[in-house]
């Protein structure tokens, strides 16, 4: 048994030079833990509140004092005194708190920094690494089975940034490099490491540029998305390893952003594709390329486009639900009734608490979706989505390229729990 005995949040800085919110919980034990969140660039529309300040004298408005001044206020003293165990009712305390479907009242980031933090205190509280603390309330959530946790999840390297994460002129936000489920994790990233550098050789090869982008992905000037695409595979070539046993190659395309008019235009193509002509790019694409995963192939309202690119391809790929899904049980299941997609990209600040995100998680195990955690472009070095994704045995992490600090703290934290495991 232990207690909450204080809880204090300050504005820190994101990985882009943004405010975000830390938050540290005390016990009556003494024990004390630190939590903060992160911050999307291409947010779903549907997502729940990021509360800012909106104040053009500090941070161009994107301060967080009012969503610091809501822990302070109004979520602490409701939470004070709670043993830190009951993740699910303080979380549940906070949504009721709160009072509106999406957060509006107290901001999710001010809520799941705290709720973020209850679990990581609780963690310390009971003497546990996080990763099993968090599979233990997955299991009393039955989003998770009791089978053990042996797999550490498989990454999903972003190695080059477009849309809005890169330089401007690719129009898919992530050209993404996956090694082989099988490998184990240490080798995984061990290769991905290797191909990310290859990459940077290639192009300077080419004389373009190797500046990198939100997510430590280059964030080169192409002609074409396919020739990103290019330019991994032939990463993955010169390295050594071969597409289709040791890699695999994936999108985001993030298409909120490459929806213009009523239409889809990518420099790919000269005119603004409709959906079942977005339909036949990503199929000629897929004959070429041998995609295992497709996130955000279509825009977060274009239900029919998604259901006819699941039936299509569904078989053989991964297609991903970020921006269509929100992280939402709500929009998971008429996703799983409508047969819209067959994998979820889960973050936990697009619905705002660790409950609800382990609600969706259950969910999509019901609907034998595959499970990606996943980090936001603007990060912090807080490596909770790490554990997280270990404890709830999802079967890849999306934490960008292995490189950045915020981008790294998370790969190499997975290091240290597959070391773990591997002594029990
Ligand atoms: C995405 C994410 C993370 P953002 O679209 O998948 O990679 O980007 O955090 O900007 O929404
Ligand atoms: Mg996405």
């Amino acid at each position: 048994m232990s207690k909450i005995t204080q809880i204090w949040s300050r504005e820190i800085l994101d990985s882009r030079a943004v405010p975000t919110i830390e938050t540290a919980i005390k016990l009556d034990t003494g024990h004390v833990a630190v939590a903060s969140i992160p911050t999307g660039a291409s947010t779903g529309k549907f997502e729940a509140l990021e509360l800012r300040d909106n104040d053009p004298k500090r941070f161009n408005g994107k301060g967080v004092l009012k969503a610091i001044s809501n822990v302070h206020e109004k979520i602490a003293p409701a939470i004070i005194g709670y043993d830190p165990i009951n993740q699910f009712e303080i979380d549940q305390k906070m949504i009721t708190l709160d009072g509106t479907p999406n957060k509006d009242n107290l901001g999710a980031n001010a809520i799941l920094s705290v709720s973020l933090c209850v679990a990581k205190v609780a963690s310390v509280a009971v003497g546990q690494s996080l990763y099993k603390w968090i599979n233990q309330l997955a299991q009393a959530y039955k989003a998770v089975t009791s089978d053990p946790m042996t797999h550490i999840p498989t990454p999903v390297f972003n190695m080059i940034n477009g849309g809005l994460h890169g330089a401007g002129n690719l129009d898919f936000q992530e050209f993404q490099v996956i090694p082989r489920t099988s490998k184990p994790y240490h080798l995984a990233l061990r290769s991905g490491a290797e191909v990310y550098n290859a990459i940077r050789n290639s192009l300077i090869r080419r004389g373009a540029i190797h500046s990198t982008g939100d997510e430590g992905g280059y964030a080169p000037n192409l002609f074409t998305n396919a020739d990103a695409l290019e330019i991994n595979v032939e990463a993955i070539n010169e390295s050594g390893y071969k597409i289709g046993q040791d890699f695999f190659l994936g999108l985001d395309v993030a298409a909120n952003t490459i929806h213009k008019n009523g239409g889809y235009s990518i420099r790919d193509r000269s005119n603004a594709l409709n959906t079942s002509s977005l339909i036949e790019f990503y199929q000629s694409i897929n004959e070429e390329y041998r995609l295992t995963y497709l996130e955000d192939p279509f825009y977060e309202e274009d239900w029919d486009g998604w259901k006819q690119i699941t039936s299509k391809l569904g078989d053989n790929m991964m297609i991903v639900g970020d921006d269509l899904l929100v992280t939402n049980p709500e929009k998971v299941k008429k996703a799983i009734s409508e047969k819209a997609c067959n994998a979820i990209l889960v973050k936990p600040n697009q619905i705002g608490t660790v409950t609800e995100t382990l609600e969706v998680i259950k969910l999509a195990r019901e609907a034998l979706w595959k499970v990606i955690v996943s980090h936001r472009s603007g990060e912090t070095n807080d490596w909770f989505i790490a554990d997280f994704a270990v404890g709830v045995r999802s079967d890849y992490v999306k934490f960008g390229a292995p490189a950045r600090g915020e981008r790294v703290a998370k790969y190499n934290r997975l290091l240290s729990i597959e070391a773990e495991l591997a002594t029990k």
